[in-house]
């Protein structure tokens, strides 16, 4: 039977119909966001790591449908918007992606101030976000631009190396940017949207071999984002990278978890001071500004700066007819 035959079940359903799905879609520094700001799944007034784990559990359809082909796409980041349970944060937020759920998401949280700013909910200025790894705290400077303080993040361990398939050794550092990351700076690579595919299959091999090789974060997290990292030589940043994410698909923008764990390792080895300003480079050129304040607990907190621009306003649909509306999955 192929995928096209297959009959899509009642519990596949992503939201009862009629509900209206209203979203807001944006890129920041190339890499897409889809806020769902209406017609979302009721997830209750509990803390937001818990309305996280009610989502995964009981409306994982939506986010597949949300994201994935035909109606998304891999390298796409869903925001749900929900009402915070801290009454001085604007808005509470679930990230989620093709294959899951993300603690915080950088880029995304850019794209989120953008569009609370184009809903007039909030006005340049300082403001809060909820999500479910604790509260971001941002600066939304007009015309799409956005400073946020991220989640305190450290390194866990350093100079860690692994084998690839094809022999190759690469070593990088063990990260916790909101997300956990491998930072390599010991690759082999040059950083250019030319060598899109290599860079890909290289990023995917290091994940491969983290598996493999039992690398792990802090009490064996899985270390789901891979970046590569190296000097820019173009001078415009301090650094040039490329972000592998945790659904196969690379981050258009520098990432702004990856540019907030090399921060971290950078702070570590005293190569950056606290308050230094510090610019990530992303493969298709866009560019993340941040610097670190110690967290007074051997951490860090990044701050990261980058613009979003709104690329539409829609309403979802997703007729009981079709046999595709939750997703093509593999
Ligand atoms: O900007 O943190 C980020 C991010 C993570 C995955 C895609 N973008």
């Amino acid at each position: 039977m192929s995928l096209r035959e297959v009959p899509a079940s009642a519990s596949d359903t992503p939201t009862p119909s009629p509900t209206l799905v209203r979203a807001i879609d944006s890129h920041t520094e190339g890499e897409p966001t889809r806020v769902i700001v209406a017609g979302g799944p009721d997830l209750g007034h509990v803390p937001l790591a818990e309305r996280r784990e009610r989502f995964r559990r009981e409306h994982d359809a939506f986010r597949r449908a949300v994201t994935l082909e035909p109606r998304g796409s891999d390298a796409l980041v869903g925001a749900l918007l929900v009402a915070p349970t801290d009454s001085s944060c604007d808005a509470g937020v679930i990230y989620f992606n093709n294959v899951g759920y993300l603690g915080m998401c950088g880029h995304a949280t850019i794209g989120v101030v953008a569009t609370l700013a184009r809903m007039g909910r909030i006005g340049v200025g300082p403001g809060k976000l909820e999500t479910p790894v604790g509260i971001v705290a941002f600066d939304y400077l007009g015309d799409g631009r956005v400073r946020f303080s991220n989640v305190p993040c450290r390194r866990f361990r350093k100079d860690v190396a692994v084998t690839l398939e094809d022999g190759r050794t690469v070593s990088g550092d063990i990260a916790w940017g909101g997300n956990w990351f491998y930072v390599v700076h010991e690759h082999g690579e040059t950083l250019t949207f030319d060598r899109l595919e290599t860079l890909l299959a290289t990023t995917r091999s290091i994940r491969r071999a983290l598996v493999r090789e039992g690398v792990t974060g802090d009490a064996g997290a899985e270390i789901d984002h891979v970046e590569l990292a190296e000097p820019d030589p173009s001078g415009v940043a301090h650094k040039r990278n490329f972000v592998l994410c945790p659904g196969g698909e690379y981050d258009r923008s520098p990432c702004g978890t990856g540019t907030s764990a090399t921060l971290a390792c950078l702070a570590d080895d005293g190569k950056i001071a606290p308050g230094e300003l510090f610019r990530q480079r992303g493969i298709v050129g866009g560019i993340f500004e941040g610097s670190v304040q110690p967290d007074g607990a051997g951490g860090w907190i990044p701050t990261i700066a980058g613009s979003a621009f709104v690329t539409a306003e829609t309403t979802l649909h997703f007729d009981p007819l079709d046999p595709f509306r939750t997703g093509i999955r593999s």
